[in-house]
């Protein structure tokens, strides 16, 4: 099953790409990983998020989050194939090159459908959920199909990450409005990578704001992304809006404990 390049480490992340994850807090990685390689994994992944999806609801009674995608966390943990490709050696290597770290452990996996008339993915940071230190981490966003950007490509507001907890809240109408404002008021860059061949991947940084357009196809978008956490990464006492990822991701760690529970492993080196 394997296709070897999986475990291999990335030789697609240049000098110049760390510096502009570093300056911007996103990047686009072409070619990352073969594409026959993600293609050979992508029926298990399809598999897993269909038959683990817990939203039962038809889109039209959805609020906007629940129209922009479905989502299956940690599928590493429900699949064996599943989990060599999140685990990928590959992967862990490149987040760490961008990070700037030696080691990175996972914090956990998602995949990320947005259905034929999907809606939009508002505007919001992961780490307001986070109860991480800041700078610590980093998802990496990889489509399992070839999409254009017309089709829930992500976009990123360069340089947010530099300006910590912005305040939005969580992901909604709210978060949206709240940000589109600033956007609008400051001038900020807002930029996107586009249109996406299968093995690129997309690296945001945690305090980075960014959102996704709907999905006006009639073929599911389908992504994995995985999140990073920098080896040596403090837990921190979590707000209201944290404690659920506290509970769930952290396997009973507390605060000011370093993350590195048995459902956190080291993923690189
Ligand atoms: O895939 C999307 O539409 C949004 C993804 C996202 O917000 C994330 O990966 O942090």
């Amino acid at each position: 099953m394997v296709k070897g390049s999986i475990n291999e480490l990335s030789t697609a992340v240049t000098s110049k790409e760390i510096a502009a994850y570093q300056k911007d807090g996103h990047v686009c990685i072409r070619g990352l990983i073969d594409a026959e390689a993600v293609l050979s994994y992508k029926p298990f992944i399809e598999e897993v998020s269909e038959s683990w999806k817990y939203e039962k609801r038809p889109i039209e009674e959805r609020e906007t989050y629940g129209k922009a995608f479905l989502q299956v966390h940690n599928i590493w943990q429900k699949n064996r194939l599943c989990k060599e490709i999140v685990f990928a050696k590959r992967f862990a290597h490149a987040a760490s090159q961008l990070l700037g770290v030696e080691s990175v452990r996972i914090y956990h996996d998602q995949t990320l459908f947005k259905e034929p008339e999907g809606g939009h993915t508002p505007w919001h940071q992961d780490q307001t959920y986070w109860p991480l230190e800041a700078n610590s981490t980093i998802t990496m966003w990889l489509p399992l199909t070839e999409i254009s950007e017309d089709v829930g490509s992500m976009y990123f507001v360069s340089g947010s990450h530099h300006k910590g907890e912005f305040g939005a809240g969580m992901i909604s109408d709210s978060s949206h409005e709240k940000v589109q404002q600033w956007i609008d008021e400051n001038n900020s860059p807002v930029h996107t990578h586009g249109a996406m061949a299968v093995g690129d991947a997309t690296f945001h940084s945690g305090f980075t704001l960014h959102s996704a357009k709907a999905n006006p196809s009639k073929q599911t978008r389908p992504v994995l992304t995985v999140i990073y956490v920098a080896g040596g990464t403090r837990i921190i006492d979590p707000t209201p809006m944290q404690d659920f990822d506290f509970k769930l991701w952290l396997g009973g760690r507390q605060a000011g404990d370093i993350v590195d529970s048995e459902i956190n492993p080291q993923l690189y080196p």
